[in-house]
């Protein structure tokens, strides 16, 4: 049975990704950690849980002896938004936080690596419609420059070590679970709060900004679904476009109204609006579906009844 380390596991996919992996691979198989946020009570009673921080590598190294692990998944990072307020936080936690890991995985002979990458590894110079798997990566935030350079650094052990490292590149997820920190992307979780919990929301990017987006079961089915991939099998290793659905803040509303139709949105952007300008409306993702399978399931309109009736029982 594989032994798996979650790094960042008390973050938005982190949280329902570890409960995902103890309910496939076994409760005891499955180690939770985290730099210092306390985890829910259903993530620490259901299996192993550790408090450290992945720029610790003693404490990670320890962590993998103690529990003889043989796969990491690193979901710990400082995203796009909170990344432009301290980007030199960003860079070390998600390069010198990386680079812990993938030098464990090498001295440790660590089976596999699951390192998650963004959209945000495009940039202004990308086409923004349709985006290619192999195109232009000069991204204007920190966050994107960091995840450029994780990506090359992973392929860099691939071949060099011969480590197996997967990654894909998440579009913005949205999930009723846990709340996501920092992103550009946070709107699109945010408004269908706010519309359950004051029918109105006060979104941070135009009405017509339009981004690739993924629902959290999709999520989670896609990041499962690379890391039990055939690596012999794959051409590309730590990039993977994936997509899900792309849709306007409009298009959005829209489709709350449906359901609510005294919903009310205006607008005020901020300084994330240049951020999300800068990422592609739209994602080509055949080479995850050639090279492993990858099939989104979900809509704008199925996950909106979704998220409003799961968020209705959470929060009334
Ligand atoms: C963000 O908005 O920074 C993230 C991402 C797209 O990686 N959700």
């Amino acid at each position: 049975m594989k032994k798996i380390l979650i790094i960042g596991a008390v973050g938005q996919i982190g949280s329902e990704l570890t409960l995902k992996m103890r309910e496939l691979y076994g409760n005891q198989n499955v180690i939770a950690s985290t730099r210092k946020t306390e985890p829910s009570q259903k993530i620490k009673e259901s299996g192993p849980f550790e408090f450290f921080d992945v720029m610790d590598r003693k404490k990670l190294e320890a962590v993998c002896d103690k529990y003889k692990v043989d796969h990491i998944v690193n979901m710990a990072a400082i995203l796009s938004a909170v990344g432009e307020k301290d980007p030199m936080f960003a860079w070390d936690v998600n390069m010198n936080g990386l680079i812990n890991i993938l030098e464990t995985a090498r001295e440790k002979k660590i089976k596999q690596i699951l390192m998650p990458s963004s959209i945000a590894v495009f940039g202004p110079g990308t086409p923004r419609v349709n985006t290619p798997q192999d195109t232009v990566l000069k991204p204007t935030t920190m966050y994107g420059v960091t995840k450029v350079a994780g990506e090359l650094l992973c392929d860099y052990y691939v071949r060099k070590y011969g480590v197996d490292i997967r990654g894909l590149r998440y579009p913005g997820i949205i999930s009723h679970e846990t709340l996501p920190g920092g992103g550009t992307t946070d709107y699109a979780v945010a408004i269908y709060y706010e519309a359950i919990q004051h029918g109105k929301y006060t979104c941070f990017v135009r009405e017509s900004t339009k981004l690739p987006m993924m629902y959290m079961p999709d999520c989670l089915k896609a990041t499962i679904d690379l890391f039990e991939a055939d690596f012999s099998k794959l051409k590309h290793h730590s990039d993977f476009n994936v997509a899900g659905m792309s849709f306007t803040v409009g298009e959005m509303a829209t489709e709350i109204r449906k359901h609510m139709p005294d919903f009310k949105i205006d607008y005020q952007p901020d300084f994330r609006q240049a951020i999300a300008d800068s990422w592609p409306e739209s994602i080509d993702d055949t080479a995850a579906r050639e090279e492993w399978g990858w099939k989104p399931a979900y809509t704008l309109a199925s996950m909106t009844v979704d998220m409003l009736t799961e968020l209705k029982k959470k929060l009334k």
